[in-house]
């Protein structure tokens, strides 16, 4: 006879942390401002956790702790003034 209560507490008391890294490239920075300009939008999204720029290659890594909307991430990018490379 198997209940709730025969599982060990050590797995009804697991919490996954679930992290997702999206990198993203954008075109059009220039400088700190920039940067500063698209992780401060990007920052503002539902789950980010972290947002990470390369200036010279645009590339943009950024942590969630959920599913990032890229139609939402898209007009973040757009709303900080630069566009998504791809
Ligand atoms: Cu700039």
């Amino acid at each position: 006879m198997t209940s709730l209560g025969s599982v060990p507490n050590r797995i009804l008391h697991l919490r996954v942390l679930i992290v997702n890294t999206t990198v993203i490239t954008v075109s059009g920075m220039t400088c700190e401002h920039c940067v500063n300009a698209v992780k401060s939008e990007i920052s503002a999204l539902p789950g980010v956790r972290e947002v990470d720029v390369v200036l010279s290659t645009g590339e943009v890594t950024i942590t969630a702790d959920q599913e990032l909307d890229m139609v939402a991430l898209k007009s973040a990018v757009a709303e900080a003034g630069y566009d998504l490379a791809r």
